[in-house]
C-alpha cells in the first residue's frame, strides 16, 4: 500500500508538468501559424514605409488586382508576366514599361490621393479586362 502510493505521486507531478508543456507548445504553434497566415495573406507593410504587393499576370488578369492603402502610403507592385504575351501597368503617373513574359518588374508607383485604375496599355487588354485598382481609405 506505501509502496503503490509512494511510486504513483510523482508519477502524477511529472505528467502534469509535461502536460502544461505540451500545452505551451501547441498554443506557440498555433499563435506563429495564424502569425503567418496573416503575413502572407496581406501585403508586407513595414510601419512608415511602403506597401509592397506582388502581382501575376495569366492572361487579361492582374492577380491580385487591387490594394487598399492610406494616402500615406507608397504603392510598391513586383508585377511578374506568367502569359506568353507582353504586358505593362500604367497607374496614376507611374508606367511599368514592357514586361515580357517570364519577367518580373518592381516599380513604386508613389502615393494616391483618391482611389485610382490602372490598366495594361497593349490594344484591346483594358477592354478585356486587363485592370488594377488602389483603393483609397480614409
Ligand atoms: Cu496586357
Amino acid at each position: 500500500m506505501m509502496k503503490h502510493s509512494r511510486t504513483n505521486r510523482p508519477t502524477s507531478l511529472v505528467s502534469r508538468r509535461a502536460d502544461s508543456l505540451a500545452w505551451l507548445i501547441i498554443v506557440a504553434f498555433i499563435t506563429t501559424v495564424a502569425y503567418c497566415a496573416v503575413l502572407r495573406g496581406s501585403p508586407s507593410h513595414p510601419p512608415g514605409g511602403p506597401v509592397l504587393q506582388d502581382i501575376r499576370i495569366t492572361g487579361m488578369d492582374f492577380t491580385p488586382s487591387s490594394i487598399e492603402v492610406d494616402s500615406s502610403t507608397p504603392v510598391v507592385l513586383r508585377i511578374t508576366n506568367d502569359d506568353s504575351r507582353e504586358h505593362n501597368l500604367k497607374l496614376g503617373s507611374g508606367f511599368t514599361g514592357p514586361i515580357y513574359p517570364g519577367d518580373s518588374v518592381v516599380f513604386d508607383f508613389g502615393t494616391f490621393e483618391s482611389d485610382t485604375q490602372g490598366w495594361c496599355t497593349k490594344a484591346g487588354h483594358k477592354a478585356m479586362g486587363m485592370v488594377y485598382d488602389v483603393f483609397v481609405r480614409e
